[in-house]
């Protein structure tokens, strides 16, 4: 049976470095066959090797040499990637291994705010289980207003996607992690603290606001992982496979 999963989180998180590290993890502890899709048109490169990579259509780098700006770029580049998503699911359903690893723009937007990701996840998800995977960064989500948006993100990719989401702590090697951790086992703290840094309606606001994710979010198991140490990636097969199991996909 084949698996699709699609990382995304917000730039720098680091998707492309888990999308290879889990990868990996996948081909040595089950001996299972990769293939790793490229749908970001402004990466140089990438530590794997692309079984299908979008820069076969669109690079930001060439737009930019023809006179666009960096933003303007990979707005142009997503349009592109729009009016040839046929032919990109096309080749992505071609493929036949145990799992199918969908590494995205950087710019989270770019792919879950636009057409880009709902069409293609819905496309691709037709033909095998399909699970995202979204990325939470320390550098965002360790203070409280930040864990707030970092919770409600893979709600939003839920959302948008339609496919079961799970959620990660990435960079779990860094000071932050612990601070986010402490937070995450309670959120009243966190609400707290929110509502310490903000007064009068805003902080209104995020209190009940919190409240909201609180009730959201109390089945959701949030691993930490770790691109760079390798931590977390049983934990990460863990919590994607229960996902695949909910939706009845897998026995
Ligand atoms: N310490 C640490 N750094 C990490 C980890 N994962 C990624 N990084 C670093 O974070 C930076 C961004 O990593 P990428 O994997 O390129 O992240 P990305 O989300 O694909 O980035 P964009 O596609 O450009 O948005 C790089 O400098 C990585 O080395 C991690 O687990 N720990
Ligand atoms: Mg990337």
């Amino acid at each position: 049976m084949m698996f699709k999963i699609v990382f995304l989180g917000t730039a720098g998180c680091g998707k492309t470095s888990l999308t290879y590290a889990f990868g990996e993890w996948l081909k040595e502890e089950l001996d299972a066959s990769i293939s790793y899709i490229n749908m970001d048109p402004g990466v140089y490169t990438t530590p794997y090797k692309p079984s299908y990579d979008v820069r076969e259509i669109v690079t930001v780098e060439k737009l930019m040499e023809e006179g666009l700006g960096p933003n303007g770029g990979m707005i142009r580049a997503a349009e592109i990637i729009e009016e040839n998503l046929g032919v990109i699911c096309n080749e992505i359903n071609s493929l036949s291994s145990d799992f199918i690893l969908i590494d995205t723009p950087g710019q989270l937007e770019l792919f879950l705010f636009r057409s880009m990701g709902p069409r293609l996840i819905e496309d691709v998800s037709r033909y095998s289980p399909t699970v995202s995977v979204y990325i939470m960064d320390p550098a965002i989500a360790s203070s409280s207003s930040g864990l707030a948006i970092s919770l409600t993100l893979p709600l939003i990719t839920r959302l948008r996607l339609k496919v079961p989401t799970v959620s990660v702590i990435n960079k779990s090697d860094m000071p932050e992690i612990y601070k986010v951790e402490k937070f995450l086992e309670d959120v009243l703290t966190l609400g707290q603290e929110i509502a310490r840094e903000e007064s009068g309606l805003i902080g209104d606001l995020a209190s009940r606001y919190i409240q909201l994710l609180k009730e959201f979010s109390k089945s959701i198991r949030i691993v930490k992982t770790s691109a760079k140490t390798g931590e977390g990636m049983s934990d990460l097969y863990t919590i994607v496979h229960e996902a695949l199991c909910e939706c009845g996909d897998l026995m």
